[in-house]
């Protein structure tokens, strides 16, 4: 009896396996979904009434399940190499000249491959069976993320014939229409977006619950061996025929050429199908044929010298403008868009566009009405390149930026120097949208369950005017909204009452102060003990922060001397948030109120032990001398800041004099 089913559980494991690879890798389904799904259901029964007979390589793994702590490192054997890029016509003859005169002058083969955009993956197995998988890292070291390549059902779990052991390298991505089918579900339920399917396929590889990268439709393809027991192959063309027998999904479009001349002209075709591929494409590949010639050729430190990579320009069509728009941003900057007719690009149709300034419009003389060329460089909101001049009729339009908000109708400014235009109102509608959703979003507060949807209806009904007014919500009002209910509601204010103790810096990088994001925040904790601290700061004493410039300052300085944000702090406050940056408070009140700076090499101070002490004590650090410094601590080779000192009449102790005034608790 036992035996029956052990064998009925490997029957199952076997044909499942067979009919997954005719369904995923070599794209001829031979049966019904229906009938995958109930050989599927019967082999999960029999595993789950039977766990002696469990398998790592059975396909109910494919499903998905392990959580990770994180992931391990994985030494590769054969480092993972990256290739060489060329932009020309001219840089792949190179190529070809080094190749032959590294081969001495023999005519050479080559393969030419689509260079798929996704992520390098290492696949092991031994015996014909997956035992690991992991990310290309630096190409020395990788991750190893098994279980999630798992889930993978075009990476066969057993092969169908196989050496003792075989590594084999290929790319993980994810097609287009996936891509935007998980992008649109992701929008519905007002998460992020992924930018494009690579950075969606490397989020999902970089799971740590493998169930996740199960939803995300990751696929591969494979196209080297990197190592196997027994005879390697004679060329890569025959390799990646014994990699498709023994299971593996590979390119099907990988032709050979006899000469330079007809590879590139095979990558320049490459070029104009590739926006009717299913899934994205940067580059095509150019590899030596022969594997000895390989050999032979061998490495760079960085690349191997013999394949190269051609990489396309973005994505461009042309389109033509309908119309100009202006949306209003979170800061109040005004962008102008474009309405275009619909084009497919990049396997997407884009009806808009983005032209980011009036400056960009003037300079590139774009007018409405214009026939343009349209370009998606990665991002999410394609771009506006150019206009086709010679296409004109003569019934374009110029555009020109409103001189009041659209949104709220208050006057626009643009400031000196800036390219940006900016409304004034301080209760315009759409910055207060946006500013709400910001202050909610991920990086920020992080207000689970409160997207853009939600935040459209607390402004519609009137409950929320300002950020503070989340913090004043009532469990009936939210309730009552649409599609709410008692029991989101009550999550809904559990999450926002918990936001009040979240670190400083999610408050900080929620107050939405232009220029300063997550990373200035968290700078900006590290230096400050408290909200007011930074509130209280001159711009020098802000760009004495390492990496926050004169720009982030005066950003810094202006937001908080607006009498409409600071009156939002002070609700803030006593609303409960939390305003402290767990920096010690100075620890004495030596230096209290006085701002040094530090020039030159001190004897046995580094400079960032001495700005700690002073800081500790109360004083501050700036990096440049002004009539408010109070003293110079100036060491070996001291420059232009001690002259400048110097005839400001400002006073400059050394490093003994300052550890003298340490020692007394005074200044002498
Ligand atoms: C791709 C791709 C990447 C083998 C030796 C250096 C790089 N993204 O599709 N890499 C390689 O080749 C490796 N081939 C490709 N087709």
């Amino acid at each position: 009896m036992e035996n029956k089913i052990k064998t009925r559980i490997e029957e199952l494991r076997a044909v499942i396996e067979e009919k997954a690879k005719q369904y995923y890798v070599y794209d001829a389904p031979s049966i019904s979904d229906y009938e995958y799904d109930a050989l599927m259901n019967e082999l999960k029964k029999l595993e789950a009434e039977h766990p002696e007979f469990a398998d790592e390589n059975s396909p109910t793994q494919r499903i998905g399940g392990t959580i990770l702590d994180g992931f391990t490192p994985v030494t590769h054997d054969v480092r993972m190499e990256s290739l060489q890029d060329a932009f020309s016509e001219e840089e792949i003859m190179d190529f070809d000249t080094r190749v032959r005169s590294a081969l001495e002058g023999q005519s050479v083969q080559y393969v030419v491959e689509h260079k798929i955009d996704g992520l390098s993956v290492s696949l092991e197995y031994a015996n014909g069976r997956f035992v690991r998988g992991s990310t290309r890292g630096d190409g020395d070291v990788g991750e190893d993320v098994t279980a999630n390549l798992k889930t993978v059902r075009s990476i066969p779990l057993i092969l169908n014939h196989a050496p003792e052991f075989l590594e084999v390298r290929g790319e993980v991505y994810i097609a287009r229409e996936d891509f935007e089918q998980i992008n649109a579900v992701r929008e519905s339920m007002e998460q992020s977006l992924f930018a494009n399917p690579r950075n969606m396929a490397a989020g999902s590889l970089r799971q740590l619950d493998s169930k996740v990268a199960a939803e995300r439709r990751l696929n591969i393809f494979v196209f080297n061996i990197q190592q196997m027991t027994g005879t390697m192959p004679v060329t890569h063309s025959e390799g990646l025929a014994l990699l498709r027998s023994m299971g593996f999904r590979t390119v099907a479009d990988t032709g050979v050429f006899d000469s330079i001349e007809d590879a590139f002209a095979e990558v320049l075709r490459i070029g104009e199908e590739r926006g009717n591929l299913p899934y994205e494409i940067d580059g095509a590949v150019i590899k030596v044929n022969d594997l000895a010639e390989r050999e032979k050729l061998g490495s760079t430190s960085k690349y191997p010298r013999w394949a190269v990579a051609y990489k396309f320009p973005p994505e461009q069509k042309e389109s033509v403008i309908r119309d100009i728009y202006v949306q209003v941003g979170r800061t109040g900057t005004l962008t102008p868009n474009a309405l275009i007719e619909p084009v497919r690009l990049a396997g997407s149709t884009v009806s808009r566009a983005t032209l980011h300034n009036i400056d960009n419009i003037r300079e590139k003389d774009i007018r409405i009405g214009d026939h343009v060329i349209v370009q998606k460089a990665g991002d999410i909101i394609p771009e506006i390149v150019r206009a086709v001049i010679e296409k004109r009729n003569g019934t374009e339009r110029e555009f020109f930026m409103p001189e009041t908000c659209p949104e709220c109708g208050a006057k626009v400014v643009r400031l000196e120097g800036e390219a940006a235009t900016k409304c004034t109102g301080a209760n315009c509608p759409a910055q207060i949208m946006r500013h709400l959703i910001h202050f909610c979003s991920r990086d920020a507060m992080d207000i689970e369950g409160m997207g853009p949807a939600l935040t459209e209806k607390l402004l519609h009904e009137g409950l929320v005017k300002r950020v503070s007014d989340l913090y004043r919500l009532q469990k009936d009002e939210v309730a009552a909204l649409e599609k709410m209910g008692e029991k989101s509601a009550e999550n809904l204010l559990a999450e926002i009452e918990s936001s009040k103790q979240n670190p400083l810096e999610r408050l900080i990088t929620g107050l939405g102060i232009p220029f300063v994001g997550v990373r200035a925040a968290k700078l900006l904790c590290a230096a400050f003990p408290n909200l007011d601290s930074i509130m209280q700061a001159t711009e020098e004493e802000l760009c004495a922060v390492n990496e926050i410039g004169e720009k982030m300052a005066e950003s810094i300085r202006s937001f908080f001397s607006l009498e409409q944000n600071r009156s939002l702090i002070e609700e803030l406050r006593e609303l409960g948030l939390n305003f402290n940056s767990g920096k010690q408070e100075a620890a004495g009140t030596l230096f209290a109120g006085m701002t040094f700076v530090l020039t030159g090499t001190l004897p046995t101070y580094k400079r960032d032990e001495a700005a700690a002490i002073i800081e500790s004590l109360g004083g501050k650090v700036s990096s440049s001398v002004s009539k408010k410094t109070a003293m110079v601590l100036a060491g070996e080779e001291a420059g232009s800041k001690l002259e400048k000192a110097q005839s400001l009449g400002i006073r400059i102790i050394d490093e003994a004099e300052f550890k003298e005034m340490i020692a007394q608790g005074k200044i002498l």
